[in-house]
Parts: C-alpha cells; sequence; structure tokens
C-alpha cells in the first residue's frame, strides 16, 4: 500500500500548531544552552536505520505463531512495507536482507521496487544456522567451526554468494552470524573450532571487495546452551583482526549476558577503529529481541553518548558504521513496532547530542562525580520529541506516525489485500 505524501501533508495540518508551540519552546531552551537548533534537526533527518527483510511479519516464539494478518509473503511485499514506514518517519531509507530466506527473484526489479521507496540494500546477512532443503552436508554441528571440512566449504561457499547478490544490489557490507557452537560440555575443541572459523573467515574475507565491511556479530548462548564460537566482543574483534582492515565487530544490543556494560564496549570497539555497526532491540533476560527503548532507555541513550563523543567529536578512524534494527514482534503489529524502535534510536540519538561534553570532560578532570551524573541527565531527561517531529516534517513524514497509520487503516488495508491468515518468511 502507497501512502500519499498529500495525505500525511493533511493529517500533518491537524497537529502542526500543537508541534509549534513545542519546538518553540525547546528550541529557545536548548538556544539558551549554546545549542544549535537547525544543526541537530539535519542530523536527526539523515541518520538512517535500516529494517530487516525478516521483521515485518509476526515472529512468535518457538511455543506458538499467531499471524497479525496482512504479513508480506514475498521481498517485494516486504520492500512496500518498509515503504510505509520510511514515507511515515522519513528514517527507513534501507533494507538488510536475509539470505536465503529473501532472495530477490529479478534484481532490477527489487532495485527498481526499493528505489521508488528511497530505500537502499544495507549490510547483507549469510545465513549457515540452518540447513536448507537436499543440502548436501548438514550444520548441524556448526558451520565455519564444523570438524568436516566439506560442512564448512559449503558454509565459505554460501557466504561468498551472498557477497555476490549483495554487489549487484548495492550492499557494502557482509553480516555474519554464527550459531556455531557446543550444548555439552566435551562437544567440540575450543581451539580447534576457534581456529576452523577463522580459517573459514579469512577465506571469506579475501571475497569482500575493497569498499565493503564484513561484519563479524557475537552472542554468548542460544541455540548453543553450553558453548559458542564467538561468544563475545573480545572473540568477534580478535577474528576481525585476524581477517583484516575491512573486517569489524557488530553489536547485537541483545547479545550480552546480563547487566553487561554495552556502551564500554562500544567505545573501546571504537578506539580500536573495528565498531561495524548494531543491531537494535532492546531485552530484559536475553536476546528478547524486544522493541527498542521499550525496557532500556537509558542504556540506549548512554550507548550513543559513546557514539557522538567517539566518532563525531573524537573520532579515531572508525569507518561509517550500519545501523539495522532486529527485532521480533509477537504481540504488536510490526510496522507500529518498527516505528516505536525507530523513534526510540532517534531519542536517544538527540539526547546525546545535547550532552555538554566540554562541560562533563571538567567535571570528570575534577571528579566531580555529582556533576557528571547530572549532565548526562540533563541531556536524557530532556524531551527531545519535538526535534524528532521537525526533523520527519523537513523530510515529509508524518507528524505522528502511528496515529496516521492507524487513521489510514493501513494494517486492515493490507489484510484486504494480502489475507487474514499470512505468514512472513524469516523468523
Ligand atoms: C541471531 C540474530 C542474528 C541473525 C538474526 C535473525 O540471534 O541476532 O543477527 O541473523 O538474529
Ligand atoms: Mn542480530
Ligand atoms: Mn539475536
Amino acid at each position: 500500500m502507497n501512502i500519499d505524501k498529500e495525505q500525511i501533508v493533511d493529517n500533518n495540518k491537524q497537529l502542526l500548531s500543537e508541534h509549534q508551540s513545542n519546538i518553540d519552546f525547546l528550541s529557545s531552551k536548548l538556544a539558551n544552552k549554546g545549542l544549535d537548533v537547525d544543526e541537530i534537526i539535519c542530523r536527526i533527518e539523515d541518520f538512517q536505520v535500516a529494517i530487516p527483510s525478516w521483521a515485518l511479519g509476526a515472529g512468535g516464539t518457538r511455543f506458538g505463531r499467531f499471524s497479525i494478518g496482512g504479513e508480506p509473503g514475498s521481498l517485494e511485499e516486504k520492500i512496500e512495507d518498509i515503504g510505509v514506514i520510511h514515507a511515515l518517519t522519513r528514517t527507513a531509507g534501507a533494507v538488510s536482507l536475509h539470505i536465503p530466506w529473501d532472495i530477490p527473484s529479478d534484481i532490477n526489479a527489487i532495485k527498481e521496487l526499493a528505489s521508488l521507496h528511497s530505500i537502499a540494500f544495507d549490510a547483507v546477512n549469510s545465513n549457515t544456522f540452518q540447513d536448507q532443503v537436499g543440502q548436501a552436508y548438514s550444520y548441524k554441528y556448526g558451520s565455519l567451526c564444523n570438524v568436516h571440512q566439506q560442512s564448512r566449504d559449503l558454509a565459505i561457499q554460501h557466504n561468498l554468494d551472498v557477497i555476490k547478490l549483495g554487489d549487484q544490489l548495492g550492499s557494502k557490507a557482509l553480516t555474519v552470524w554464527l550459531a556455531d557452537g557446543a550444548s555439552f560440555p566435551g562437544q567440540n575443541n575450543f581451539r580447534k573450532a576457534l581456529h576452523n572459523t577463522q580459517d573459514s573467515l579469512q577465506q571469506i574475507y579475501s571475497a569482500i571487495p575493497d569498499d565493503w565491511k564484513l561484519l563479524i556479530e557475537y552472542k554468548p548462548y542460544e541455540p548453543n546452551f553450553y558453548s559458542t564460537v564467538i561468544q563475545d566482543w573480545g572473540t568477534s574483534l580478535m577474528l576481525a583482526e585476524g581477517c583484516g582492515e575491512k573486517a569489524h565487530t557488530l553489536v547485537d544490543l541483545g547479545h550480552h549476558l546480563p547487566n553487561t556494560n554495552i556502551e564500554q564496549i562500544v567505545s573501546t570497539l571504537l578506539t580500536k577503529g573495528r565498531l561495524g555497526g548494531f543491531h537494535f532491540n532492546d531485552s530484559k533476560y536475553g536476546d528478547d529481541d524486544l522493541t527498542c527503548g521499550s525496557i532500556k532507555p537509558y542504556q540506549l541513550f548512554l550507548i550513543f553518548n559513546e557514539l557522538v563523543w567517539g566518532m563525531d567529536q573524537n573520532d579515531a578512524g572508525n569507518p561509517p558504521l550500519s545501523w539495522m534494527i532486529d527485532a521480533s514482534h509477537n504481540v504488536k503489529d510490526p510496522i507500529e513496532d518498527l516505528m516505536q524502535s525507530l523513534e526510540a534510536i532517534n531519542m536517544a540519538y538527540a539526547q546525546a547530542l545535547l550532552v555538554d561534553q566540554k562541560a562533563l570532560a571538567h567535571a570528570q578532570a575534577d571528579s566531580d562525580v555529582s556533576l557528571c551524573q547530572e549532565i548526562l541527565q540533563e541531556a536524557y531527561r530532556t524531551d527531545v520529541r519535538p526535534l524528532l517531529t521537525a526533523a520527519r516534517i523537513k523530510a515529509g513524514g508524518a507528524i505522528d506516525p502511528i496515529g496516521i497509520y492507524r487513521e489510514l487503516g493501513v494494517r486492515q488495508n493490507l489484510i484486504k489485500q494480502r489475507g487474514q491468515n499470512t505468514v512472513a518468511t524469516g523468523l
């Protein structure tokens, strides 16, 4: 379903005067602090986060799956759904494909459709955590780490195929996440598993084009529950360094043991110039893939504070990052959920842009711990939503994306078009 620009403009009219008073109030407050409000709005407007092709349907858990209705049944329909999200928010100008869940049947046609919606192709994700029908050698006991060369070779070849496909689409990064590991002590020889993984990654790396990045994602556990080969950022960084300068670590916010200080990991990777990108989501217990900012919005802000400080203001040579949402939607409409995630990510970014870094540096130098906290929380507690709204209006988006989505009955229309009992591919 295409959303007409006129519909957005019309809907915005009813909300414009309230927005104007909100932004006037905030602008004068920020200007008094010496902040350049127009510059901040431009920065928010430029910030784009990729939507994963597997997040447009209701995900479910291993215990059950409940269709939301009108779910996309093809890659084309997924791009159309992202088109809706991008038309309303103007912050989702990219899609990240998971292969082979979403192989385009006609590359040129899919590129045309995506560009019609102003959507670029971000990182392509390979999948060696599932066997495909008729696969000659299994990944049951691992892919890039497998003790059998045939399984390793198959997994390497799959990654090479994904690079080729991504290249045709205009992607500039390959994300590798491995389920490889062991569920029981003694199942794997740790050193051999790590060695095989490094060797396989090096072979994949040798096919990475010069203007690409290889992103290595880590995760402490699941689906293996005793050990995971790439269990943490340190292992990922070590493997990336073992490949070469185009290899980087990818941080999925849900891939940490409870209470891990993710913002410190971000800072360390930035210092090394090895931070490759993010999979945004939120979690309370494990890899819960919940809506960004729904559980720990302060953590998200602290991560963006490190990004703003470590990339914009104190660049240590880290390349531009790949930003993606990696969430799953069991009880909410995925399109609404993704728009909520985008809003939370942008809020954290905007709040981080407000941090008085000079004052913070002075307070740190004075070991004035209370003041350090005051400075951070002054920014975090600012209601930055008018800045996000201003950026959306400037870019042709909606003042209230979820409001207009509901008012236009987008989901009901999708159900009419696609049916009630639909199943989207992917997780
Ligand atoms: C693994 C993961 C990884 C996969 C995606 C579907 O938990 O985060 O990024 O590609 O989920
Ligand atoms: Mn992920
Ligand atoms: Mn995950």
